[in-house]
């Protein structure tokens, strides 16, 4: 399992040979691979518990597993954070939730966030030379405890969490003005019914009016990239979602903002990846969450299953990649935390690499000439190329562990930081 360089590079000029006779330029592939940068979500390294353990996670959110050395303060999680970009090609984002501020010990509610309060995750993020994407955050909040935030009849606990989402957005034009990189402001929010709902019409207009007041300041896009995430249910909102994915995109598409779409979030049937071409017709960018639901919005750990390999060859073939922002979104609290970044972020990046090593001429040359038979025989026998041999050598030239190296490193880092905890 350690092979040596020289025969990473044997083997990859053997697979660049092979590809060429397909058609496929290797190094081509790999300049794209490197320009596309992954938003690593915070919340893998501690099971969403962020720093303020006001109320317990709800929203529906629910991770298992009690794994030892979760991440405890800001100064463990950017430990852990920069050990999984060291292990992870290219150069990649973070994706930072509200409840990670810093407050120094005093207590900051929601609503009073300001950039102030992340100004150890700016500096750090500019240390270490990574863009920042940013979220409010609607759980885990006694004034989220019944379940409903922006769309709450209350008028009062909807100003609360309006004001958090105008927070938000000054944290995320903070960070792009700090970072020099527009920051995605994602906004998910649990409301919703457990049972059938009488109105469901309401709900959906109150978070109308929410929305447009926390989007009612114009922050350029070259700074804050606003995006709206729906679902199709959670716990304890099985049958009614207020922010649907329908509602969203109407949303999006009538206020020029970005649609999330979660891999999770859908009918178990439904695919994500077929939806990228649809809505990237009337929206102008997406943000992904990359998740993986295993019977249900489960969230575990991204793998290189069919579901990755399509959405990111939806991506290449779509020509979408310059308009799509790629987060993870996952939690597992039963394996090694790192490992589990370090896992989901190597496949996202695996599977593109799959995708932009395909024989997209000879795919399309069979596709527009009406012989199914041959692009279904071409998908079948490209599924073996030797993209196994390019990863590998990708992995070398970035200066990260190839194989199962990786894991290495990452049981050193568990014995020497993560069971001190
Ligand atoms: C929940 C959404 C949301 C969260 C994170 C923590 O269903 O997927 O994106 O997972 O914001
Ligand atoms: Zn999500």
């Amino acid at each position: 399992m350690n092979t040596s360089s020289a025969a990473l590079e044997k083997a990859y000029q053997q697979a660049k040979s092979i590809y060429a006779e397909w058609g496929v330029d290797v190094d081509s592939a790999l300049n794209v691979l490197k320009s596309i940068p992954i938003s690593l979500h915070c919340w893998q390294g501690d099971d969403v518990g962020g720093f303020e353990h006001a109320a317990d996670l709800g929203g529906g959110l629910a991770v298992t597993g009690n794994y030892p050395g979760r991440a405890r303060n800001g100064d463990e999680l950017r430990s852990d954070l920069e050990q999984a970009y060291r292990l992870i090609p290219g150069r990649h984002r973070l994706n930072l939730h509200a409840i990670y501020a810093e407050t120094g010990g005093s207590k900051v509610d929601r609503d009073a966030l300001s950039p102030e309060h992340f100004s150890r995750w700016m500096d750090w993020a500019k240390q270490i030379g990574i863009g920042v994407d940013f979220n409010p955050s609607y759980f885990a909040h006694p004034k989220a405890s019944e379940g409903f935030t922006l769309t709450h009849r209350d008028e009062g606990i909807r100003r609360f969490w309006i004001d958090h989402g105008r927070a938000s957005r000054q944290i995320a034009k903070a960070f792009a003005e700090k970072l020099g990189s527009p920051s995605v402001n994602n906004v998910w929010i649990p409301d919703g019914y457990k049972d059938t709902p009488v109105d469901r019409s309401g709900p959906r207009q109150r978070l109308e009016k929410s929305l447009d007041a926390i989007f009612s300041e114009k922050i350029n896009t070259s700074l804050v990239l606003d995006s709206v995430e729906g679902k199709l249910f959670g716990i304890g909102s099985e049958s009614y979602v207020v922010g649907s994915h329908e509602f969203y995109l109407g949303y999006a598409i009538r206020n020029k903002k970005l649609v999330c779409l979660d891999a999770g979030h859908y009918h178990p049937t439904e695919q994500m990846a077929d939806k990228i071409s649809s809505v990237l017709m009337s929206l102008d960018r997406i943000l992904l969450h990359v998740s993986r639901g295993v019977r249900w919005d489960s969230d575990h750990v991204v793998t290189l299953n069919d579901d990755l390999l399509q959405i990111s060859q939806e991506l290449v073939r779509g020509n979408y990649l310059n308009r799509t922002h790629i987060g993870l979104d996952y939690f597992d609290a039963s394996i090694n935390r790192v490992a589990a970044w370090v896992i989901g972020t190597r496949n996202m990046i695996k599977a593109l690499l799959i995708a932009l090593l395909e024989p997209i001429q000879l795919l399309r040359q069979a596709e527009e000439s009406g012989d199914h038979t041959r692009r279904l025989a071409l998908l079948e026998e490209i599924k073996l190329l030797p993209a196994g041999a390019v990863w590998d050598y990708y992995c070398e030239q970035a200066g990260v562990p190839h194989g199962m190296k990786w894991l290495d490193e990452v049981r050193r880092y568990e014995q020497d930081v993560l069971s001190k905890r």
